[in-house]
């Protein structure tokens, strides 16, 4: 009898993990309802992240440089420290569809990226 609710509960996940999959790009297809993003040679990579609009997400930032980097979004109301080879998790609420611009707080000759929800 607790089978059936189990499976449903199954079939509902793996229904919206391939909804996330085919919705987003490579960046975010990694890990469902996570977009990753890497430090590395002065830059963030990818540059543009894109999720879908109006649903939490996490965003993934693994610094593969040798000093710390801040990642910072006023938008976004973000503001981590990532200290080298580390990676942090940030929690993002459900955004309304536009473009959320990112930085380097601590290097800001590193060009700036953007998640864009839509
Ligand atoms: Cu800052």
């Amino acid at each position: 009898m607790t089978r059936k609710p189990t499976v449903i509960r199954a079939l509902t996940l793996a229904t919206a993990t391939v909804t996330i999959l085919a919705f987003a790009g490579p960046s975010f297809a990694a890990e469902a309802g996570t977009a990753q993003l890497r430090f590395q040679n002065g830059a963030f990579a990818p540059a543009m992240v894109t999720v879908p609009a109006n649903k939490p997400f996490k965003v993934k930032v693994t610094n593969g440089s040798d000093a710390a980097i801040e990642f910072e979004s006023f938008e976004l109301h973000r503001e981590r420290v990532v200290p080298p080879g580390e990676t942090i998790t940030v929690h993002m609420p459900s955004l309304a569809p536009g473009n959320y611009q990112f930085f380097d707080d601590f290097h800001h000759e590193v060009p700036k990226g953007k998640i864009v929800s839509q």
